[in-house]
């Protein structure tokens, strides 16, 4: 049984999708990945959003761009958290999708991340998932301390080297 779903509404939105996934691989978490548009196919959808409990998932991911519904309909259905990635877009630099995903009505919350965040969201899963898995927990600790180290050593680096060289 997958931990963590993930969904996106068009195969453009993979290369942001496959940032989260990258996590969840990373962290040992397991997930189903679909390409399931709210508009182009309403019914395939509400199936997925309807059975996405039994088929165990405890989170889902959701992203899509322009008029993005796909992640509020996830949370109108699915009972558990939903996280949302809104897809930058060209002809309003993700606006769009970002105000369609993180303005929803009270009851209904979408934790979105940043436009294109879809590391932050497979970190996010993570996070929620770690509130009841202590293993995880120490894996998700031992990810941030690899951040710090990384900081750490560029600013060596800069000192060795000066910034002309950097
Ligand atoms: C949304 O429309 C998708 O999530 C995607 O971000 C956007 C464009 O889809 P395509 O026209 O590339 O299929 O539903």
């Amino acid at each position: 049984m997958a931990q963590v779903g993930i969904v996106m509404g068009s195969d453009s939105d993979m290369p942001v999708m496959a940032k989260a996934a990258d996590i969840l691989e990373e962290l040992g978490i397991s997930y189903e990945m679909r390409i399931i548009s709210a508009h182009r196919e309403p019914d395939e959808f509400f199936e997925y959003a309807k059975t996405a409990e039994e088929k165990g998932f405890k989170v889902i991911i959701a992203g899509a761009g322009m008029a993005a519904h796909l992640p509020g309909m996830c949370a109108a259905i699915f009972p558990m958290p939903v996280i949302g990635i809104p897809m930058h877009t060209t002809s309003l630099g993700g606006r769009d999708s970002l105000y369609s995903i993180v303005q929803m009505p009270t009851g209904i919350p979408v934790a979105t991340v940043a436009i294109n965040g879809g590391a932050n969201a497979g970190i996010l899963a993570a996070k929620i998932l770690a509130t009841s898995d202590s293993e995880l927990l120490s894996k998700l600790k031992a990810y941030t301390a690899s951040l710090k180290d990384g900081v750490v050593k560029k600013d060596q680096h800069l000192q060795e080297v000066g910034y002309k060289n950097y």
